[in-house]
């Protein structure tokens, strides 16, 4: 496939409710949206780097910048490009794993368009439908959090995924035990907000029999995180530190995690997503997909990801309503708790144009 051009597409939604980690609030989604251009079709990919270098070093700016200045030119310069060689053209550039990503789902998409194929069946997608988490932020008292949880179990999440840092996690998770009771699928995200130091007071955890903890402690604590893995019962999940299959392989050599998040846009693209999710289930440690508060753009690969027959655990995988009034692509509703795998051709979904138009801040594009 040759690549006529790219372009870069920003674009500006609200949240319905502001979301609070232990890193920082988000009231609305700065994306980045890159739709790749071929002779035969076209394919969107969306960028999940946040606007400031928080979560994560990628940044919504930055991630233009390179991409505008080293990986498009690079992806446009060979005659004929293919999403399985999209990270070998870009590997001489370190790091920038969101901008990559990006970059690969939309020559992907545009390559599965072409042929007829979805994500789902490029992936290698075993259902057709996956059940839907949600991730709940530090709200600023227990009776609200108790009221926001209250209204997903309602709409039928089947799990629930609470924000934490030091000063709201025993608390919360012990009123949302007790209202909700033992049955609720229940895991605590701290977002790396710990020190080792801290493991007795994270064994308190122990008692409300959660799914998991989820990074707990900086992201290159590789060492530290088995340690505090022996300390809890709790099973350790990694996040942040996870940015390859490599860090995966050493992480579970390590004994530093029993459970792996994969967020396609953290480990460079859904092709090294995939692989992660190989290697986690050659090793018996289950994954589930995570979420960056995706469009439906990304959320319709996302969904196809986490209906792979590795991802044994409700993924953040959220309805599109959980995050905007309106979505860019035809709304994701929860069914019975679950989410369809799209089906049609690559993402299945694009972006509606007249609701891209009125989100849309910049656009730029950038020719072969
Ligand atoms: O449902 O998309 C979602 C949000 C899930 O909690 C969620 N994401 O740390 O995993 C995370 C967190 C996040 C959101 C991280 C935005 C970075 C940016």
């Amino acid at each position: 496939m040759k690549i006529t051009g790219v372009e870069l597409r920003r674009i500006a939604m609200p949240l319905v409710a502001p979301f609070r980690t232990s890193f920082g609030t988000e009231t609305a989604r700065d994306v980045l949206l890159v739709r790749v251009v071929t002779p035969d079709a076209e394919g969107w990919g969306e960028c999940v780097a946040m606007s400031e270098p928080l979560y994560s070093p990628e940044y919504v700016d930055g991630a233009a910048e390179v991409m505008r200045r080293f990986l498009i030119p690079a992806l446009t310069a060979p005659p004929a490009v293919d999403a399985q060689a999209v990270a070998r053209v870009l590997a001489p550039f370190k790091g920038h794993r969101m901008a990559k990503a990006a970059l690969e789902a939309a020559v992907l998409d545009a390559e599965l368009r072409a042929a007829g194929r979805s994500f789902g069946w490029f992936l290698g997608a075993a259902r057709d439908r996956v059940p839907c988490g949600v991730s709940v932020g530090i709200m600023d008292s227990i009776p609200r959090l108790l009221d926001a949880v209250a209204g997903y179990v309602d709409e039928g999440y089947v799990r629930v995924k609470l924000k934490i840092e030091p000063g709201w996690d025993i608390a919360p998770v012990r009123a949302v035990r007790e209202r909700f009771g033992d049955d609720l699928l229940l895991q605590v995200d701290a977002n790396a907000a710990y020190t080792l130091a801290q493991a007795p007071h994270l064994a308190r955890l122990d008692d409300f029999g959660l799914l998991l903890i989820e990074q707990p402690l900086a992201e290159d604590d590789l060492v530290q995180h088995a340690a505090l893995a022996r300390l809890l019962s709790t099973p350790v999940c990694l996040d942040e530190s996870i940015e390859s299959a490599r860090h995966a392989a050493a992480a579970i050599s390590l004994g530093a995690c029993s459970i792996v998040n994969v967020k396609p846009g953290r480990v460079g693209g859904y092709l090294e997503a995939r692989r992660i999710h190989d290697l986690c289930a050659a090793h018996g440690v289950a994954v589930w997909c995570g979420g960056m508060l995706e469009t439906g753009v990304g959320r319709a690969a996302n969904v196809a990801l986490a209906a792979l027959p590795g991802f044994t655990l409700p993924g953040d995988t959220s309805g599109s309503g959980r995050y905007f009034a309106t979505d860019v692509t035809e709304p994701f509703v929860l069914e019975d708790g679950h989410l369809p795998v799209p089906t049609g051709p690559g993402l299945g979904v694009a972006p509606i144009p007249a609701i891209l138009e009125e989100v849309t801040t910049s656009t730029e594009w950038i020719p072969a």
